[in-house]
């Protein structure tokens, strides 16, 4: 018996905002399945309602979402942001002040509150730029330092700049920054990533927008993801890191770009 023993795991939580982060969500578990990983806690959050639920649902199965989340052993959390006086399920609208309304209502925060709770330490991700992801992330970290989770660290995708929200996108980004540990990711740089795409990758990048973002996310986002639960997670024998490690990485990088 080892004397004074306290060890437990380590319950890390991924939050992800908007249009990117329910992507990026959906990512994740089409590579995981979330049922296998019980302290790899999810949450998804999102004022679009039908964005949240469409990209969890196989095409032509309608509702059968909440199959799905019971399925995965309550390990994911979806939540729509924002109520009948705010965004009635129906997005930002592009308005970085209305998601910043929809996520700080009663509700959206009790829902993020109850999951964080649950989190030792916890990851967001999402875009700034956008109506919902700008200041949904602050939002959450505000409430990840309310409730002391010192373990905070968001990935935050900015807009390409032919979209036009660099000035929203950077105003986003720097709240966020006065709270938490940052890795900016660049929708700009995709062509860092493309020398490894396959032909038939490159194909689709160039075919349209939607596909480029959602390579960048398989190509960077996912798999820092599983990089980091794996550092934060998995005991290693060459690597030696721990969570308490990882935590006073966080304390002195404070800007990753
Ligand atoms: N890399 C990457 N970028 C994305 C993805 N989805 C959206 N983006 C980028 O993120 C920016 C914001 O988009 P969303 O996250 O969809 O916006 P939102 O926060 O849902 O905002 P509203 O729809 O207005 O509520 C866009 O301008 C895109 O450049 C994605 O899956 N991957
Ligand atoms: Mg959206």
């Amino acid at each position: 018996m080892i004397l004074g023993m306290s060890k437990k795991e380590y319950n890390q939580g991924v939050i992800t905002v908007g249009g990117c982060g329910t992507s990026v969500l959906h990512d994740v578990v089409d590579m995981v399945n979330p049922a296998g990983y019980p302290h790899f806690l999810l949450f998804g959050g999102n004022t679009d309602a039908a964005d949240l639920s469409d990209k969890f649902e196989e095409p032509g199965k309608d509702g059968n979402v909440d199959e799905k989340l019971d399925a995965w052993g309550n390990n994911i959390t979806l939540v729509q942001f924002g109520d009948d006086k705010t965004t009635q399920g129906f997005g930002a609208g592009g308005d970085p002040e209305v998601g910043r309304e929809a996520a700080g209502t009663e509700q959206s925060r009790e829902y993020m509150r109850k999951f964080i709770e649950k989190c030792d330490g916890v990851i967001l991700v999402g875009a700034v730029g956008g109506g919902t992801g700008t200041y949904a992330l602050s939002v959450a970290a505000d409430i990840c330092l309310e409730l002391k989770i010192h373990t905070v660290l968001a990935i935050v995708v900015t807009p390409f700049e032919r979209e036009g929200r660099t000035k929203e996108a950077i105003e986003g980004r720097e709240e966020l920054r006065q709270k938490v540990p940052i890795i900016c990711i660049e929708n700009d740089h995709l062509e860092q990533y493309v020398s490894d795409l396959t032909n038939e990758e490159a194909e689709k990048v160039k075919g349209g927008f939607l596909a480029s973002r959602r390579m960048i996310n398989k190509l960077s986002i996912v798999p820092m993801l599983k990089i980091l639960r794996e550092i934060i997670q998995v005991p290693g024998d060459a690597k030696n890191l721990d969570p308490n490690d990882y935590r006073a990485l966080l304390k002195v990088g404070r800007y990753v770009a």
